[in-house]
């Protein structure tokens, strides 16, 4: 009994609450595979840490150690809200995001679980038995196991990070285990920033070269060719509300009645944003090149030179000019819309902010500061909308709210959305009426598409009224398709195209139906009205390797590796053989590094005479 009473009972407890600790951490992070292993791990770790400052007896390291017990208990937190958010953990990349992140507040705070903060309950205990453990400083002797310790996890820690024998297991501790992860993940900053090419241009071109579909009868060329073009990049527009009614009401009315008109419909559209969420929409769609994980493609590559859409029409003698009722500097757009081709950047700063709503200026109120603008450029035009209204999380005053909710869908963020996006469309009629208004409809192609979800299907915040309503369940299918709409004045075409595309499709899409060539190789998309097969690769909120082909959506495995991915049919839930997609699983990959060398090689630099 004495014995048991004077036994030291501090590495037992501690045991205990590290497990609690990792468990809920894993569990929220959704770990499913070796769950035990990487506990049992990171106890390990935290019990090398503990031990390492705890014994050496020094008052200092009571401070050193609780600082990085705090900072890890933070850095767990950001992990589990971000993967809530992204479907995957933080990363010191994306570090500089961080501003982009406080100045949505609202969105912040919309997306936070409660069941994080869990992360931090331990902390006065662990404080508690550490500084107990100091009070012992019985640290001679112990020193030396201390070290042999260290070694042993720095072998153990360089054999999971390099994986040698390229053993599934070892990925997923790789991949998931907390220590293992970060380390990783800093490890792999390091090198990105000393990086060496790793495909040479010539094979960059061979490459894009070899799969690209040979078409022999080109419609629609030159369809549109020396009309003006606004393009509305619409905030979190997701297809699903397209021709579709709720409680008896049409959610899209204006964009509906603009598909029945002159318009080219892209009913298997999806999005293929990174981390710069609507700024890489922008960028993907205006130069048909993948954005990166790193972070977001104008504040990274900002100062590239490329040539883009705005570029090209910039060359065909239009003037070429952005619109967008946010600050200027979000996203780094100020930085980087002249090296995109944009003479003007109408933003914030420059417009009335008469109507704020959310985030910034309202979409109507832009809209109508959109006409005096358009009246007084040189024609032909290429005017660029970024929209922000619909923005997450979706909050409307109620007198902007125009369409009646069913009881259940009141005060719920599936019902706020609708009401947002109700608000974005009649925002479009508002301006496609004043288009007519002031003669600039009939010379004019209009092009809207989303630039990103709106509802996380990660999130599962609103997944069962979204099943409710579409009639089965939510995936990251639907998730990820939005909607492309090219509406031409006097076309008298009226079409729905089914083609598997996105938005690293929209700029070659535009070209041809603008009739201009594009003058470089490095297209990574093509023309929707025209291709056969169609393949997008994802970059965000599903793992490299994902990708959609034809009418099979394929996401990778949580640990990044073929085995474990899942294959399912594009709006029908029915799951497929992921194994015979190995494939499209490189082809997604190779594309996504081609489009990583040309932006750090700044590669299209040399087609400006
Ligand atoms: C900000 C706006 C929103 O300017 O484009 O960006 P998001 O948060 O959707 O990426
Ligand atoms: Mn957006």
């Amino acid at each position: 009994m004495k014995r048991i009473r004077n036994m030291n009972k501090t590495p037992y407890i501690l045991t205990i609450i590290f497990a609690i600790k990792m468990g809920v951490y894993y569990s929220l992070i959704k770990v499913n595979k070796l769950e035990i292993v990487l506990i049992t791990l990171s106890i390990l770790m935290w019990m090398v840490l503990f031990r390492c400052f705890s014994k050496s007896g020094q008052k200092k390291n009571k401070i050193i150690f609780m600082l990085l017990y705090v900072s890890f208990s933070i850095l767990m937190f950001s992990d589990v809200m971000y993967f809530n958010y992204y479907n995957d953990t933080v990363s010191i990349k994306q570090f500089m995001q961080i501003t982009a992140v406080l100045a949505v507040p609202k969105s912040f705070i919309a997306t936070l679980i409660p069941a994080g903060f869990i992360l931090f309950l331990d902390i006065p205990v662990v404080y508690y038995y550490f500084k107990k453990e100091v009070k012992k400083d019985k640290c001679k002797g112990v020193i030396r196991n201390t070290y042999i310790l260290i070694g042993c996890f720095s072998v153990l820690f360089t054999i999971i990070i390099s994986n040698p024998f390229k053993s599934v297991g070892l990925e997923i501790v790789r991949k998931n285990e907390f220590f293992m992860n970060h380390i990783n993940d800093l490890y792999d900053s390091i090198t990105t920033y000393n990086y060496d090419s790793e495909i040479e241009v010539e094979e960059i071109i061979n490459i894009i070269e070899e799969d690209t579909d040979i078409i022999k009868e080109i419609r629609y060329n030159g369809i549109a060719k020396g009309k003006n073009l606004i393009v509305i990049q619409l905030e979190a527009f997701q297809n699903f509300v397209i021709n579709k009614e709720y409680n008896n009401q049409e959610i899209t009315p204006n964009i509906n009645n603009l598909i029945k008109n002159d318009s080219i419909y892209f009913d298997r559209y999806f999005f293929n944003v990174g981390k710069g969420n609507t700024s890489d929409a922008e960028f993907t769609s205006l130069n048909s090149i993948y954005p990166v994980l790193d972070g977001e493609c104008y504040r990274l590559y900002g100062q590239n030179v490329f040539k883009g859409l705005p570029w090209l029409l910039k060359e065909e003698g239009y003037s070429t000019f952005a619109v967008h009722g946010y600050k200027k500097d979000f996203w780094n757009r100020a930085d980087a819309y002249p090296n995109q081709g944009f003479d003007m950047f109408y933003a914030m700063e420059e417009l009335e902010q008469d109507e704020i709503i959310g985030m910034g200026i309202s979409d109507k109120s832009v809209y109508k500061q959109l006409i005096p603008i358009l009246d007084d450029v040189d024609e032909p035009f290429f005017a660029f909308v970024i929209s922000l209204t619909s923005h997450h999380p979706f909050v409307l005053d109620e007198q902007y709210k125009t369409i009646e909710l069913l009881e259940e869908d009141k005060e719920t963020k599936f019902g706020n959305y609708l009401e947002t996006i109700r608000y974005a469309d009649e925002a479009v009629g508002q301006l496609i009426s004043d288009l007519i208004e002031n003669d600039l409809y009939d010379d004019t192609i209009i092009a809207l598409y989303g630039d990103h979800h709106g509802l996380n299907y990660a999130m599962q915040d609103s997944n069962l009224q979204i099943d409710e309503f579409i009639g089965r369940d939510y995936d990251f299918d639907e998730m990820f398709r939005i909607p492309l709409v090219i509406h031409i004045p006097g076309s008298d075409i009226t079409e729905t195209i089914s083609t598997t595309g996105g938005q690293i499709d929209f700029f070659p899409t535009i070209a041809n139906l603008m009739g201009m060539e594009i003058k470089h190789p490095y297209i990574m998309g093509q023309d929707l009205v025209n291709a056969r097969d169609g393949f997008v690769a994802f970059t965000s909120y599903l793992g490299e390797g994902s990708f959609v082909f034809n009418d099979i959506f394929f996401e990778v495995s949580r640990e990044g590796i073929f085995e474990g991915s899942r294959a399912w049919k594009v709006a029908t839930n029915t799951e497929v053989d992921y194994n015979m997609y190995y494939d499209e699983y490189e082809k997604a990959i190779l594309r996504k590094d081609i489009s990583r060398e040309i932006l750090r090689n700044d590669i299209i630099r040399d087609f400006h005479e």
